[in-house]
């Protein structure tokens, strides 16, 4: 197995400087969040948030051959899109290039965007730790907060609060929503709806 120095190194010349920090930021907050729900996912939280990103800046049509090579289909021609395709892409590029084989951490990385309904532990952490990490600074400070806090108490809420604000976002960009993306926020809802008043 590659050694966890020699995937930074990688990593950094693949990314921007912004994105590599990113990349640190998530890969730490996963690791504290794998800490809190089960410290024995936290070797596998570390890594996962690392590589989580590590298709970001390939070509468009590079990630659609990746997607191709794994079997994964990239959805229809309005979805294809850089924003959606590197997560599938990267689920790929980890086996290929970063000799990742550990199925929790793939598909943790597969489904970092979208979210995907009765997500497992992993899939969770990563999909909070990409939103909350520290360098991510262009949310709300005090929405940031809260959800950083949230994180660390209810899950579940965390998961659905950050769909949620996932689907608003593209809403009033007017971007196509993922079937997907409207899929999980609905799921996750109903899991915590009844705690709404809190
Ligand atoms: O890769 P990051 O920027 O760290 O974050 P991400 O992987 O969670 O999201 C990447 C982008 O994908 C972000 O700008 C939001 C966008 N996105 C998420 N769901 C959908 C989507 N874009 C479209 N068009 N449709 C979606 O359903
Ligand atoms: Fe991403
Ligand atoms: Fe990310």
């Amino acid at each position: 197995m590659m050694e966890l120095f020699e995937m930074r190194k990688e990593l950094k010349k693949a990314l921007k400087k912004e994105r590599y920090e990113h990349s640190e930021g998530v890969s730490y907050t996963s690791a504290a969040l794998a800490m809190r729900y089960d410290p024995l996912l936290t070797d596998k939280a570390l890594i996962a948030g690392l590589l989580h990103d590590c298709a970001k800046y390939l070509s468009l049509d590079t990630m659609l051959k990746l997607c191709k090579e794994g079997g994964y289909d990239p959805g229809e021609k309005k979805y294809q899109n850089s924003g959606l395709l590197h997560a599938k892409a990267g689920a790929v590029l980890v086996q290929k290039k970063y000799e990742i084989t550990d199925p929790e951490i793939i598909s943790a990385i597969l489904w970092h965007t979208t979210g995907r309904i009765d997500m497992t532990l992993l899939e969770k952490i990563l999909f909070i730790a990409d939103y909350i990490e520290p360098n991510r600074t262009k949310i709300e400070a005090s929405v940031q907060a809260r959800l950083r806090q949230l994180a660390f108490t209810d899950i579940d809420r965390a998961v659905y609060e950050i769909a949620k604000q996932t689907c608003d976002y593209l809403n009033k960009k007017a971007a196509s929503i993922s079937p997907l993306t409207a899929e999980v926020c609905k799921y996750y809802e109903g899991i915590c709806g009844s705690k709404e008043e809190k």
